[in-house]
């Protein structure tokens, strides 16, 4: 059955600063890369260069048929020292939002997305508690260069993921594994998405969000106590924050189990994908269901999608998670559009270029993009608002 999206239905694709730039040497993962016992599989190094190849790369996005295309600032470009802010690099993302103009396609523009400048690690990292008014400092004076040039914005990425693996897993920077630690820095990120908020708010007229990153999860075997424990932490606490917002961006692409002592991983016989989540395609429509119910705000699907060498695969997981997202729509919750993660095949944190979720593929020595069947597929239905 055909399945047609309201009018106006944002249809994207997402990338992040540090996962595409390349050369990002002021921020605190650069270092974090070559940190012995990081654990990290690669250095970054030039990513997929769209800091070079970004007019050729929105142009591409744009014939495919998308109208959106979500991309972040990184802070320690516009800020590689405390205070001294680069013309330099607000003009490149000025001249970035003048090309998604050009090509058609509006831009969501992301103020932090996982990567802080040195000197914020240097001076205490996101334990510090001055680090929420130095990012929101950032974020009014780069909103204020730029004002005009977007209309739709996102304080920061997953702010409830640098506290979970930055400082408790330890496998992001600065790689500590304290609870308590974690529990300081989340309150961090949410003050800082509220002075953000306000101060992106208050210096562009955009309308912002924040994007934060959801799992469906399910008790298994009595884990109902655990898993309200861990949905508190990583999920509820933020989306009460994000009650005042204008729009809650919703990231989600699998889901998990929880058992009494704690999430399951997928057992060897289930169906997963590149980073060893299962293949559920359904959790999308539950976050966005709960994302809703909890906060009441009009969502935007601000990434889904799967990490896989299988392009068919991909195919048909977003097919799946596009129909599931249209039933959300037809029971009244409002969805303002769906944001591809991800344009290119591009740096994946700790996993380095080997985990796949683009739609455009990246050889790693020309840097030659070469557009997948999945890209096509779904610049098609977007262009035709129609699954
Ligand atoms: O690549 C990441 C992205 O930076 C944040 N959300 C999840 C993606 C896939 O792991």
């Amino acid at each position: 059955m055909p399945r047609s999206f309201p009018p106006g239905f944002l249809w994207g694709t997402a990338t992040s600063a540090y996962q595409v730039e390349g050369g990002n040497y002021g921020s605190d993962w650069w270092e974090w890369e070559r940190a012995p016992g990081s654990g990290c599989a690669e250095p970054s190094l030039d990513a997929c260069d769209h800091y070079h190849l970004y007019p050729s790369d929105i142009a591409t996005i744009a014939a495919l048929g998308f109208n959106t295309y979500r991309f972040s600032i990184e802070w320690s470009r516009v800020e590689p020292e405390p205070g001294e802010y680069s013309k330099a690099a607000i003009g490149h993302y000025r001249r970035m939002l003048e090309t998604c103009h050009e090509q058609r396609v509006r831009p969501v523009v992301t103020f932090h997305h996982f990567t802080s400048p040195r000197w914020i690690a240097a001076a205490g990292g996101w334990e510090d508690p001055a680090t929420p008014q130095r990012f929101a400092h950032y974020c009014g004076e780069t909103a204020r260069a730029l004002a005009g040039l977007f209309d739709l914005a996102i304080t920061i990425n997953e702010p409830n993921m640098p506290p979970l693996l930055g400082y408790e897993d330890g496998i992001f920077p600065p790689g500590k594994r304290e609870p308590e630690a974690r529990l300081r820095v989340n309150s961090n990120f949410i003050e800082a998405h509220h002075l953000a908020r306000a101060a992106i708010g208050s210096a562009s007229g955009a309308r912002v969000g924040m994007a934060l990153a959801m799992v469906e999860l399910e008790a298994v075997d009595g884990g109902d106590a655990q898993l309200e424990r861990i949905q508190h932490v990583r999920e509820d606490v933020f989306l009460e924050a994000a009650r005042e917002d204008d729009f809650v961006g919703v990231n989600a692409y699998t889901r998990h189990q929880v058992g009494p002592e704690g999430i399951r991983w997928p057992d060897a016989e289930a169906e997963r994908t590149a980073l060893g989540w299962e293949n559920r395609p359904a959790a999308l429509a539950a976050c966005v269901r709960r994302a809703h119910g909890m906060t009441g705000k009009p969502i935007i699907v601000t990434e889904n999608g799967i990490g896989t060498n299988d392009d068919h695969r991909r195919i048909d997981y977003i097919r799946a998670a596009l129909s599931d997202l249209h039933d959300c729509l037809a029971e009244g919750i409002d969805v303002g559009g769906y944001l591809y993660w991800s344009a290119l095949d591009n740096f994946e944190w700790n996993h380095g270029y080997g985990p796949r979720f683009g739609l455009i593929s990246v050889d790693r020595t020309t840097q030659e993009r070469t557009v997948k069947p999945s890209g096509r597929w779904l610049g098609e239905v977007a262009r035709r608002n129609l699954l």
